[in-house]
């Protein structure tokens, strides 16, 4: 199949890298967004993500003249859709960005176009949910339109790189449906393609993402045995990994993302009778920000209403912007739920912190009055801070490192109390 143009509904850190390579590669491209603001900042060559790489990409896709800006759908070769799916309260995924997204394609649905759906999604969205809203067009899925379900696998930090390079993995509706999907993606991946059936893509999304849960799961839980018999985790999983069939995870504060920490619900929330494993794995990591807590009050004592916290880190994970469920952010409320005093500092995305979190310009200014530095996240920028030198700025020289990032001796050396999560020896 030949693609001159394609739709791309949704332009978050999925939709907007992915309709920006196509258009770098020659094919217009519409990128639509029902966000209006998100449009406008778009069309002003602005962005409203961080992704190493996306600013450059985006304007040479719109200099390019291939890359357009829309808030509706036209009629096209092939759409693609890249919503999100969040779960509700309930955890049941909410499915309602990618009805509304297939509904808009209905109205400009052609016959011999394709259909992509990539928004992570519980198992068999593709059959029982997107092909009967396109169906509402009166043409039909698998007869005269191609429909394929491929999942976006692609790192937050590094999406440029292995949005062309990862494997891809095409779950037709049908055979031919998988070989359109075939030919759309090839205009830019470099890894393997694979074919498989709709249903099939959708569970291996979605047992990925489960898998690296459960094992950071395990990880964790280590990491709280480790402290209970006195140990260094670190060190053991450093030797546990000399084993030639073992790969431990890193501990930490717990897992957070719009990914792991959400999709392996999509399996539970749908088979809970049979996903005890899964659902205990998401109960550990979820509860991993009050591990955290606790072993602050061993640090400060129970009772922390007159201590103030220094917090280094309020983003999922390293040298992201993106906070969505945040354990550093679900740290930082039980902390104040205890009445601590907490002063965050976040070198990334300063102007969309939580309101209720108060934010230090500086890292200076989040060290003032301290009773104790916290390091939630190991952004690089943090990596090189010396100890030295903020041992001259802060109060009481405290440190609880959950990520392992520095170097216990450096600390120690400058004076401070250094504390590591799933150390169970004071290091000091
Ligand atoms: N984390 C740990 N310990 C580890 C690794 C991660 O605590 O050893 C934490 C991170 O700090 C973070 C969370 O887990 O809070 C998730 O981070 P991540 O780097 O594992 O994954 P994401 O959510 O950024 O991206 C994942 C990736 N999936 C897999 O590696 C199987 C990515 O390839 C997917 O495309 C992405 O989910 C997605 O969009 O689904």
């Amino acid at each position: 199949m030949k693609f001159n143009k394609i739709c791309v509904l949704g332009l978050g850190y999925i939709g907007l890298p992915t309709a920006s390579t196509f258009a770098t590669h020659g094919i217009k491209v519409v990128g639509v967004d029902t966000n209006p603001n998100i449009v406008e900042t778009l069309k002003n060559g602005q962005l409203h993500l961080h992704e190493p790489g996306l600013r450059t990409l985006v304007q040479a896709a719109l200099r390019s003249g291939n890359l357009t800006i829309s808030q509706e759908p036209e009629s096209a070769d092939a759409f693609i859709i890249a919503v999100p799916t969040p779960f509700n309260d309930n955890k049941d995924a909410d499915l309602g960005f990618v009805k509304a997204a297939a509904k808009m394609i209905a109205s400009v649905l052609q016959k011999g176009n394709l259909v992509i759906l990539e928004s992570t999604s519980p198992p068999r969205t593709t059959i029982d949910v997107v092909a009967p809203i396109l169906e509402q067009s009166g043409l039909i899925a698998g007869g005269d339109f191609h429909l394929a379900y491929s999942p976006e696998r692609v790192l937050p930090g590094q999406i440029l790189r292995e949005l062309i390079e990862n494997a891809r993995v095409i779950g037709g509706f049908d055979p031919l449906s998988s070989e359109a999907g075939r030919d759309l993606y090839s205009i830019f991946v470099r890894g393997d393609i694979i074919l498989t059936d709709a249903t099939s893509a959708e569970m291996v999304k979605l047992m990925e993402n489960t898998y690296r849960d459960v094992n950071i799961a395990v990880a964790n839980e280590f990491s709280r045995l480790a402290e209970h018999f006195g140990i260094d985790v670190w060190e053991a999983i450093n030797i546990a990994n000399r084993h030639p069939r073992v790969n431990i995870l890193n501990p930490g504060p717990g897992v957070g993302g719009h990914c792991i920490s959400v999709d392996p619900w999509f399996l539970a929330s749908a088979a809970p009778d049979i996903t005890p494993l899964i659902q205990t794995a998401r109960g550990v990591n979820d509860s991993q920000p009050e591990f955290v807590v606790a072993r602050v009050k061993q640090i400060l004592g129970e009772n922390l209403s007159h201590k103030t916290i220094s917090v280094l880190g309020l983003t999922y994970k390293p040298d992201v912007d993106d906070m969505r469920e945040s354990p550093a952010i679900e740290v930082v409320r039980s902390l104040q739920k205890e009445k601590a005093t907490v002063v965050a500092y976040e070198p990334f995305k300063e102007k969309t912190i939580p309101q209720d979190i108060q934010f230090a310009e500086s890292l200076d200014e989040a060290l003032e009055d301290s009773d104790l530095l916290l390091l939630l996240v190991a952004h690089s920028k943090f990596k090189s801070l010396n100890p030295q030198k903020i041992a001259g700025k802060i109060g009481v020289k405290k440190v609880l490192d959950t990520v392992n990032l520095w170097d216990s001796a450096a600390w120690q050396k400058a004076g401070f109390a250094f504390f590591k999560l799933g150390v169970g020896r004071t290091l000091n």
